[in-house]
């Protein structure tokens, strides 16, 4: 039987590796090295060819969770990883210069994928900002002005609830489509 699998992706340090972390029951396979370049400003690690995790879902099945490599000099990889799945969650670090613009790279580079199956869309690293509620009217109007359908969230992904929504909002739009 097929696996049913979903992939988390967006830009580096959106929190992909640690939402994989935070919803696997099983020990996530990574793929982190000590980070370089402009990354080491950012965080300690990064990812270079995937994580890898586990979940069970309704009627006792298990949903492998993906997340990809941020870097565009590993986006060979997102393509590998994205075949097949249900669906797409793409993450967006909201404490980053221009978070509409990566989310469009994302969009981008997953169109085909997005528009053969669907996607959710969380954004991270509110709690730094001064207006949270603010922030994300931002991601609602661009979605809007876009013609963009598809469900988004403030989330942390340190927080498993959080994380939890965006695979139980994917799952909903695929019974429903
Ligand atoms: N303050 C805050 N930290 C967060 C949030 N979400 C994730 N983080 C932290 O941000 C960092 C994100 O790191 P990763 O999970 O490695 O990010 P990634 O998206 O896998 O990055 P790459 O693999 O390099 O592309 C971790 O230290 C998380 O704990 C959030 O909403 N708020
Ligand atoms: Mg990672």
């Amino acid at each position: 039987m097929a696996q049913l699998k979903i992939v988390f992706t967006g830009t580096v340090g959106a929190g992909k590796t640690q939402a994989v972390e935070a919803l696997s029951e099983i020990p996530v396979l990574k793929t982190d090295v000590q980070a370089t370049d402009e990354v080491v400003d950012l965080k300690d690690s990064t990812t270079i060819a995937m994580d890898y995790g586990e979940m069970a879902i309704s009627d006792g099945e298990t949903l492998a969770v993906y997340g990809t490599p941020g870097q565009k000099r590993f986006a060979y990889m997102w393509d590998i990883l994205s075949r097949n799945a249900l669906g797409i969650v793409i993450l967006v670090n909201n404490s980053r210069k221009d978070p509409i613009e990566d989310l469009c790279v994302y969009v981008n580079n997953f169109k085909q994928h997005i528009e053969n199956t669907t996607a959710v869309f969380g954004v991270t690293h509110l709690d730094k900002a001064k207006n949270p509620a603010e922030e994300m009217n931002k991601y609602y109007t661009f979605f809007e002005q876009q013609g963009y359908h598809y469900p988004v969230f403030p989330v942390d992904a340190r927080k498993r609830n959080d994380v939890n929504v965006l695979v139980e909002s994917l799952l909903a739009m695929l019974e429903v489509g």
